[in-house]
């Protein structure tokens, strides 16, 4: 099977936390490399850009708010069957409801504050990463 990727985001709640280390920790030890990092905070705009295909839902508007309420951690990930394997990695969306040892399970707070995102499909990881990287920033 040919190298996959996926685009990954540690939100604010993580970060101010300080739980970028060891959510990196697991992420490379589930065997995922790291093709691109970096720390920066969104703009309310970008949040709403980012988010767009959530416009309108009733949880947007608190989403917007949150993501771009401080640092966010950006990652583009390369594995074998990366999005698939990241999704089960991070666990659902609602940690309640996530798997005992998945990163949500163990990091995130609550649905809305859930430590970290995962692309769900190859074209939104390809939109997702193109919104943070140029191809300079990929190794
Ligand atoms: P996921 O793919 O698991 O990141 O989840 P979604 O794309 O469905 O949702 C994106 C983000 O919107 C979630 F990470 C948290 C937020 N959200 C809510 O705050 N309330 C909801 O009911 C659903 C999602």
């Amino acid at each position: 099977m040919p190298l996959g990727y996926t685009f990954a985001m540690i939100k604010p709640q993580a970060c101010r936390k300080n739980h970028v280390g060891p959510i990196l920790a697991m992420i490379n030890q589930a065997g995922f490399r790291i093709s691109a990092i970096r720390s920066t905070k969104l703009t309310r705009d970008e949040a709403e850009k980012f988010y767009e295909m959530h416009r309108g839902k009733p949880f947007y508007e608190g989403l917007v708010e949150f993501m771009s309420s401080g640092p966010i951690v950006a990652l583009l990930l390369e594995k074998e069957n990366a999005i698939e394997d990241f999704r089960k990695l991070i666990g659902n969306t609602d940690p309640s409801k996530a798997e005992e040892g998945t990163i949500r399970k163990m990091f995130a707070e609550s649905l809305q504050r859930n430590a970290i995102h995962g692309a769900d499909t190859p074209e939104n990881a390809k939109r997702e990463a193109d919104f943070f990287f140029n191809q300079r920033e990929r190794y």
